[in-house]
């Protein structure tokens, strides 16, 4: 994709959310009801990125875990995959309106990854950083829950590169694009520091169920 291409993409996204775009005004209830308000199920898995596919072999890949915490790391692959393993499935949902069901993630859980870097108690949210150079900012609470994780396999699957391979994140319970793919850098702050989509009109915290898509 081109610079002119990628430009326009983003400036409807930004338009959308402008416009409030794809709200139905309904909420619903995660005890109840599988399907988010205002999505619909899919069975394939849609692409979506900024128009750059960052090619990071796992011989290169290497993520930094800093900022506000007691004990900054930074992993290669290997230190990565000398973690305890974690499995969970779990359903996305695209804010762009899909949802896909049963996604088996494998990887390092963030209760894991919490404990070896301890953050600081004025730790209040985390910017994750792509080597796209897309960001995304989310809250700790919502970061530390016990369905996310650093996810380098899907279905039993090593993660594609379209998908965000070698690692990405996966915060099931928050709209897809706080889901950071090709992880590079995952910084602990006290100031939240709205990301790439957060500062085009995408809501700050982005919950399904609740239909924060915008503002
Ligand atoms: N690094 C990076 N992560 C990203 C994005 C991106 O452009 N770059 N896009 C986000 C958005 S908007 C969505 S909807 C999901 C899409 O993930 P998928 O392509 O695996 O479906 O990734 C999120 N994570
Ligand atoms: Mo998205």
């Amino acid at each position: 994709m081109n610079d002119g291409v990628r430009d326009k993409l983003v400036a409807t996204k930004q338009a959308w959310a402008r416009a409030g775009r794809l709200l139905t005004g309904n909420h619903g209830d995660p005890e109840v009801d599988r399907l988010p308000p205002g999505q619909r199920l899919v069975t394939n898995w849609p692409v979506l990125d900024l128009g750059i596919q960052p090619d990071v072999p796992r011989s290169a890949w290497k993520l930094k875990v800093d900022g506000l915490v007691e004990n900054p790391v930074a992993w290669d692959w290997d230190a990565f995959a000398a973690q305890p393993e974690f499995e969970d499935v779990s359903d996305v949902h695209c804010v762009t309106q899909w949802s896909r069901y049963d996604n088996r993630w494998t990887g390092v859980s963030v209760t894991h990854l919490l404990s070896v870097v301890r953050p600081m108690p004025d730790a209040r949210h985390v910017i994750l950083h792509g080597y796209d150079g897309y960001t995304t900012n989310v809250r700790l609470d919502h970061f530390s829950e016990a369905d996310c994780l650093l996810a380098h396999s899907h279905d039993g699957v090593p993660l594609s590169r379209e998908h965000g391979g070698p690692v990405r994140l996966i915060i099931p319970r928050y709209y897809l694009w706080k889901s950071a793919k090709w992880l590079k850098r995952i910084e602990f702050v006290g100031a939240d520091k709205p990301g790439f989509w957060e500062v085009r009109g995408y809501h700050n915290e982005g919950d399904p169920w609740i239909e924060q898509r915008y503002g």
